[in-house]
């Protein structure tokens, strides 16, 4: 389980909560004690239409944060950006979580390992319109490819994932999801995100028959969190740790899932 930890004051479903080092810093504790097995620390927002962070600001608001979480729990640094990625190594972290796949040179300069996330476009442009001839296919290729050259760089642990709400309608979502095991099926391990996206409150509107808000989500969150790992990946990433805890503990054993993966 990854515990989402976004030092930011305007991600989409928890913008301003953890903005503060000392209250981030708190509740990536409490996730611990929740049970996550990484914390994913993040400090620029990735939501449709963000603007990007200027590097010294996304330093400032990263680095005492994994500083402090890297001697409890395995951080990750959820970042586009070479310096903040190298920077948060160095400050103890040793997973870069990278939804532009591209960093994977930084992670094997610094001997840590490394996820390609799929992402059509940027964060700014990316649900304009997203379109694919065979929307599986091709995020399994991109994947594959950018893996299979962060293996050939020499990183030794590399997970995929097919970047949920990225530069995809619902319906892309939903076969990707449906499609997992295809994914699981290449060899890599398979890190999925649904955590509170907008796809669920559209698919599952609230009793006004509008979309969902994002904190109706929970329910859609756990189910598709549980899903995702029946159906092969070893890592999912949420903001509600507990409840999605709770929910796979309940599921693995009839589900023939291992308690804690990896
Ligand atoms: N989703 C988000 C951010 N990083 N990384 C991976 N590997 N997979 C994901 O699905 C993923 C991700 C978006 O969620 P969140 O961090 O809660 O929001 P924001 O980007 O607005 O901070």
């Amino acid at each position: 389980m990854m515990g989402i930890l976004n030092v930011t004051p305007d991600s989409f479903s928890d913008g301003g909560a953890w903005f503060d080092t000392e209250r981030a810093v708190a509740h990536g504790r409490a996730m611990i004690a929740d049970g996550a097995d990484i914390v994913d620390v993040g400090g620029e927002s990735t939501r449709p239409g963000a603007v990007p962070v200027p590097v010294g600001e996304e330093l400032r608001r990263v680095v005492p944060v994994v500083e402090a979480l890297a001697p409890e729990v395995r951080v990750s640094i959820d970042t586009t950006k070479p310096e903040v990625a190298e920077a948060a190594v160095a400050a103890g972290a040793t997973l870069v979580n990278d939804v532009s796949a591209l960093l994977w040179p930084v992670a094997a300069r610094c001997g840590v390992g490394w996820v390609a996330m799929h992402c059509k476009g940027t964060p700014l442009d990316m649900q304009r319109a997203p379109s694919y001839a065979d929307v599986v296919g091709e995020v399994r290729e991109f994947l594959v490819d950018r893996a299979s050259l962060a293996r050939s760089a020499g990183v030794e642990e590399v997970w995929i994932d097919p970047g949920i709400g990225f530069g995809k309608t619902v319906r892309h979502n939903l076969e990707l999801l449906a499609s997992l095991a295809d994914l699981a099926g290449t060899g890599f391990p398979v890190l999925v995100g649904t955590s509170r996206k907008g796809f669920l409150g559209a698919v599952a509107p609230s009793s006004d028959g509008q979309p969902a808000p994002v904190g109706e989500r929970l329910p859609g969150s756990i189910a598709t969190a549980v899903w995702a790992m029946v159906r092969g990946a070893t890592m999912v990433r949420v903001h509600d740790v507990a409840e999605t805890v709770q929910a796979a503990t309940l599921v693995g054993p009839a589900a023939g899932l291992s308690p804690r993966r990896p």
